[in-house]
């Protein structure tokens, strides 16, 4: 069975209106989110600023929250409830309690939202204590957070019920893979839950006096880091399953799918630190320990690099290109729902060697907080993974309301792909080179009081509002195409692209899908990691801080 029909019978309208309203929220967050991201790099450019008095960090704790952490989010759980109901199948009271996610995290967020909005939470995405926000802030976040939990324990509970009913059969490799994304998730975001409702909450509300910073800042990178795996395993779980369906091949192999996985879910958690190598107060060998346990996540990587350009060479050769990169020149380039993928698979070779820097503690030393770190993410999730999404969205949006990806509308895909490549490509050369001359970010225009270096940025900055304005074009674009699949594309049946194993595919170990090995591991690694520089940092902490409110928190 090559699972063909499967992947073209259209899911049942109360089943497709669950996910679409997931995408809507998606869209509508780019949308608002990219004018954020336009309207910064013009007030950097130092030409432009800001009418009614609006501030740069009231639009930038937008930016940050509704990309990073909204439309990321919704994205995902749309899209993995969708492989969920494919793979395994969705029952009624599962898909009541996706409505009891869905609304949960929508309530959040626009408590959130509007918080921020009337200047009451300018606190940036990572919400830094002492800086405090609006108390509705951080009660938006958590119930963005616990609705999100119920996603994941429905998708657990999909599976279960799947098992159960299939007894000694392995799961569906996308089952697995989302099944491994919502676990890292759920250990990961317990520590940022602990953090808003036991530290923030009660400090903000005036319940507590002061707060502990370094605790506060410890938990939130404990999430943190896990947060980018969280956007990237949903990329990688089309890049595994999805792509080869699209490039017409089969699967590379379902054992070293899983587990690379696996090891993304070990190695994804115990590493936190590696966001705080300029912060007193933590041990500098467990910093070391976390950075090693850091670089271990190249060996997944590698294999997920590894088996890709393997399936893609191997699915060419099957059609008969036999010279050395023949097949490289009849991948499907055409196809917007591989080629937007792909290049965001190549934005990851300079995204990820950026990433390596990042985590060395002698170079993160130069770059640590200046705007090369906003250049290397948004090559990461601003690329690599948005790309990805937009091209899982191609096909997933209508396949969702039954509608066609027309030619006209893949090849404005195309262009869409190409004008993003373009005003990323200047954005973020810009970004990576401004902060290697020193530029900071998370900073409105300043002359800094005439500094020679400064006049060195200027012109980066520039640089960036120019290719800011590229990316929002492409963003009103990306708006257009969704609007056209969501509504008006002509009615059809679009395929929902799920590679099949090869006949003579090796059997999938069963230790594979032994779950308490591998979160035992993971919390063995998590409890080795943090242990014992936790209680250091708690023992040792200096008095903690009451509440800032200017000059910028909240006014
Ligand atoms: C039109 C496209 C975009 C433009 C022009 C843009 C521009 C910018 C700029 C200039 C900054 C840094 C500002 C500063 O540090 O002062 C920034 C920060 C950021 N961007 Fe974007 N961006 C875009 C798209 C995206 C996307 C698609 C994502 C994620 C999906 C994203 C996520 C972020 C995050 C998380 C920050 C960090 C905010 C913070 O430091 O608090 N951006 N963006
Ligand atoms: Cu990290």
């Amino acid at each position: 069975m090559d699972g063909t029909e499967n992947n073209l019978r259209l899911f049942p309208k109360k089943d497709a209106r669950l996910y679409m309203s997931f995408m809507y929220v998606t869209f509508v967050s780019l949308l608002v989110g990219g004018l954020m991201g336009l309207l910064q790099t013009f007030v950097r450019s130092g030409r432009f600023t800001l009418p009614f008095n609006i501030n740069y960090y009231t639009i930038l704790t937008v930016h940050g929250v509704i990309l990073g952490l909204v439309l990321t989010t919704f994205f995902i759980l749309g899209f993995q409830f969708a492989l969920m109901g494919k793979t395994v199948g969705i029952s009624d009271k599962q898909r009541n309690a996706g409505w009891v996610s869905f609304w949960m995290m929508l309530v959040g967020t626009i408590m959130a939202a509007v918080t921020i909005l009337v200047g009451e939470a300018n606190v940036l995405y990572t919400f830094y204590a002492p800086l405090a926000a609006h108390p509705a802030f951080y009660i938006g976040l958590a119930l963005v957070i616990i609705g999100s939990w119920v996603g994941a324990f429905t998708n657990f509970r999909q599976l279960y019920v799947w098992k159960k009913a299939h007894k000694g059969e392995k799961s569906p490799l996308l089952a697995f893979m989302v099944v491994i994304n919502m676990l890292m998730w759920v250990i990961a975001s317990l520590g940022v839950a602990i953090a808003v409702v036991v530290q923030f909450i009660p400090w903000s509300l005036g319940y507590t006096e002061t707060i502990n910073v370094l605790v506060s800042r410890t938990l939130f990178w404990y999430f943190g880091h896990p947060l980018v795996y969280f956007w990237l395993l949903p990329a990688y779980m089309a890049w595994y399953a999805i792509i080869p369906k699209i490039i017409g091949g089969k699967l590379f192999s379902d054992s070293l799918a899983r587990l690379a996985f696996i090891l993304l879910l070990m190695f994804s958690i115990p590493v936190g630190f590696h966001h705080q190598l300029t912060e007193p107060g933590i041990d500098p060998t467990w910093k070391f320990i976390q950075v090693v346990l850091t670089m271990m996540v190249v060996i997944p990587s590698l294999m997920t690099a590894f088996s890709i350009f393997a399936t893609f060479e191997i699915t060419g050769r099957k059609k008969g290109f036999s010279s050395l990169f023949g097949w490289f020149k009849k991948l499907p380039w055409g196809d917007v729902r591989f080629f937007a993928p792909f290049v965001g698979m190549a934005a990851f070779i300079p995204g990820g060697i950026g990433g390596i820097i990042n985590a060395s503690h002698q170079m993160n030393a130069l770059v640590h907080n200046t705007i090369w770190i906003t250049g290397h993410f948004h090559l990461t999730i601003a690329t690599t993974v948005i790309l990805t999404y937009f091209g899982i969205a191609y096909w997933l949006v209508p396949h969702l309301t039954g509608r066609r990806l027309t030619k006209q509308l893949n090849k404005l895909g195309i262009i869409q792909t190409i004008i993003w490549t373009v005003g990323m490509t200047i954005m973020s050369t810009a970004m990576h080179i401004q902060g290697l001359l020193g530029g900071p970010r998370r900073s409105a225009y300043s002359e800094y009081a005439g500094g020679a270096q400064v006049d060195t940025w200027i012109g980066y900055q520039l640089a960036q509002a120019i290719g800011g304005t590229i990316l929002f074009i492409g963003i009103l674009l990306m708006t257009y195409i969704f609007i056209k699949l969501a509504f008006f594309a002509p009615r059809g049946v679009e395929e929902f692209p799920i590679a099949a194993e090869d006949e003579d595919a090796q059997k999938t170990p069963k230790i594979l899908e032994n779950w308490y090995v591998w979160i035992g591991i993971t919390i063995a690694l998590i409890a080795f990691a943090y242990t014992i520089p936790m209680i250091d940092i708690i023992k040792h902490s200096p008095p903690g801080s009451v509440p800032f409110k200017w000059p910028i928190g909240r006014m």
